[in-house]
């Protein structure tokens, strides 16, 4: 094996890590099978080595690629082996798709000189995968690898971004090849359409309660301080989505997340950017019912445009490029507008003080976030994976930077936990990290405190242990007047879960030990799960299931 700056002469696994470097990526995700040891003699034998992190769900693999990428906006690489090691990573993978996270995720696959022959794991991969990736595919020779990750990589993270998919023959990936190295630049930033800048320009003009959502694409796309400033140039109320939280930080007089409802039914123009018109976003739809607001839509791609409602203005391109155009946009707002969504943030905050702070046993959920909301810093990264635990903490936590705050997006997939867990861990060495899990959302996942514990990675869990699938018992209850498939262990010891793993843990059961269990945790050093026993009855007020 030889490698220069500019060409390298080895093993396929040896060449996609080369390549994979120059775009970014840092770490391998991985469970092993003999189909990809090539791609970890690749990463070993690199100079430095490429970390490379094995985990005991290829599930798991793929949602810490996509955490990976999500806070540090490269490309994330997860490695699964032929057959099910694939096929176990495709939930995940689908995650990403929704996400617009980008990702190369490299698949083993049966010999080419024996395919047909039914040798282990001989499975079509890229037919499963083509609907759910920017692109899935084969690469035929071990001469076409360099070229097939280094556009792989491209296309993943040119926006719209998302997952590719890439398996590689077992002989070929074993076998030989010179191959010229990559020179790799970030993706050209398209700008924006001017005619359709001047439309929305002229919609701002004279809107009078105008509202700004700002969407993960934002953060990922780099567009958060041109976002920020474009906010507070126009006096544009803000209501965060997914990355999109602490782009406007906690405590801003912008920032209207606890009045969310009430903007968005008032509201005379909603401009949405960076997330798609979903569910979590009433489809689109805003304003009351006899007065619809007019919607905007800015996107990081033409194809993100939404084409289910009408819009009154849309553009696309580079999100950074699209704010800078509207900076000199100054609607003629009412100028009671916004003091009456601070009037409403102060209501809601005064109403929230007495559940944050509840006695009740059991412990109510909001009671844990009052706790948690006194430990943590300002670089904290905190995780949600769960159903109504986590909506609670989507209302009570508010990140004070971007890029701390991880839900698995609209797939909803449970189980993204101790992935985006170990994934934040190394991304944000010194910030504290937090994972928030349902009872039941835990178990998809736990068994990867064994990963934190082989490879040193301390985090803080909290499970919210109500005993049920919250989140699916109340609205079946609601449906049918009785439940059922919706219970879980009371009080399952997942903190001995843990211990047994080589972390550590405690119960608690009381309000009062809620806040000394948090501070033993963040002190641990080590991976630490607080299972606080919570109230089944507290369940979170939801008006719609998104369907
Ligand atoms: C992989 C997957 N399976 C099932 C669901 C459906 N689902 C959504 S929320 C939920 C309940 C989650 O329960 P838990 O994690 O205990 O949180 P709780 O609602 O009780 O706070 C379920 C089963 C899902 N979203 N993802
Ligand atoms: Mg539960």
């Amino acid at each position: 094996m030889a490698a220069s700056d500019s060409r390298i002469d080895a093993h396929g696994g040896r060449i996609a890590v080369e390549v994979a470097r120059r775009h970014g990526v840092d770490i391998m995700w991985t469970l092993s099978g003999a189909h990809v040891f090539p791609m970890f003699d690749g990463a070993v034998t690199a100079d430095p080595p490429m970390r490379l992190i094995d985990v005991r769900h290829e599930q798991t693999a793929v949602f810490a690629a996509e955490a990976t990428a999500k806070l540090s906006r490269h490309p994330g690489l997860a490695v699964l082996t032929a057959g099910p090691g694939v096929t176990n990573g495709i939930s995940a993978i689908i995650s990403a798709h929704f996400n617009a996270s980008p990702l190369l995720v490299v698949g083993g696959r049966a010999p080419r000189s024996r395919w047909g022959f039914g040798a282990l794991q001989e499975l079509d991969h890229p037919p499963l995968l083509a609907t759910v990736t920017k692109y899935a595919g084969t690469v035929d020779e071990v001469g076409a690898l360099g070229a097939s990750v280094d556009d792989a990589l491209t296309l993943a993270n040119t926006p719209h971004r998302g997952p590719v998919f890439l398996d590689v023959p077992m002989d070929e990936f074993f076998a030989v090849a010179g191959t010229d190295l990559p020179t790799v630049r970030p993706p050209v930033a398209v700008p924006p359409d001017l005619d359709a800048i001047e439309r929305v320009t002229g919609l701002l003009r004279a809107a009078r309660r105008p509202v700004l959502v700002l969407g993960s694409d934002v953060w990922c796309g780099g567009a958060e301080v041109a976002a920020r400033r474009a906010a507070e140039a126009l006096r544009l109320p803000v209501i965060p989505s997914g990355m999109g939280r602490g782009i406007v930080p906690s405590g801003h007089d912008l920032l209207i997340t606890s009045a969310r409802g009430f903007a968005l039914r008032r509201a005379d123009l909603v401009i949405v950017a960076g997330a798609p018109l979903d569910f979590r976003l009433g489809f689109g739809i805003f304003g009351a019912q006899d007065h619809p607001a007019q919607v905007v839509h800015l996107a990081d791609a033409a194809d993100q445009i939404a084409r289910h409602v009408p819009l009154d203005g849309a553009v696309s391109g580079d999100l950074t490029l699209i704010f800078d155009a509207l900076l000199d946009a100054r609607p003629g707002t009412d100028p009671t507008w916004i003091p009456s969504l601070r009037e409403a943030v102060s209501a809601t905050a005064k109403s929230d003080g007495a559940l944050l702070s509840a006695d009740a046993t059991p412990i109510h959920p909001a009671r844990i976030y009052g706790e948690l909301r006194r430990h943590l810093a300002d670089d904290a990264v905190v995780i949600g994976d769960g159903g109504d635990f986590v909506s609670f903490a989507g209302k009570y936590v508010e990140p004070t930077r971007p890029g701390g705050w991880l839900d698995p997006g609209p797939y909803g997939c449970l189980g993204t936990g101790l992935g985006y867990a170990m994934a934040a861990r190394i991304a944000r060495p010194s910030s504290q990290v937090v994972l928030l899990l349902g009872d039941g959302a835990a178990g998809f996942s736990l068994m990867d405190v064994d990963t934190l514990v082989r490879h040193r990675l301390p985090i803080v869990m909290i499970v919210g242990n109500n005993g049920i699938w919250g989140l699916e018992k109340g609205p079946m209850q609601m449906l049918y007047g009785y439940d059922v498939a919706a219970d879980l262990q009371p009080q399952c010891r997942y903190d001995e879960v843990v211990r047994a793993l080589g972390g550590a843990g405690e119960m608690v059961t009381d309000p009062g030990q809620i806040g000394p269990a948090l501070s033993r945790a963040f002190a641990a050093n080590m991976p630490y799960l607080v299972n606080a026993i919570t109230d089944p009855a507290a369940a979170y007020p939801r008006q719609t299931l998104g369907i």
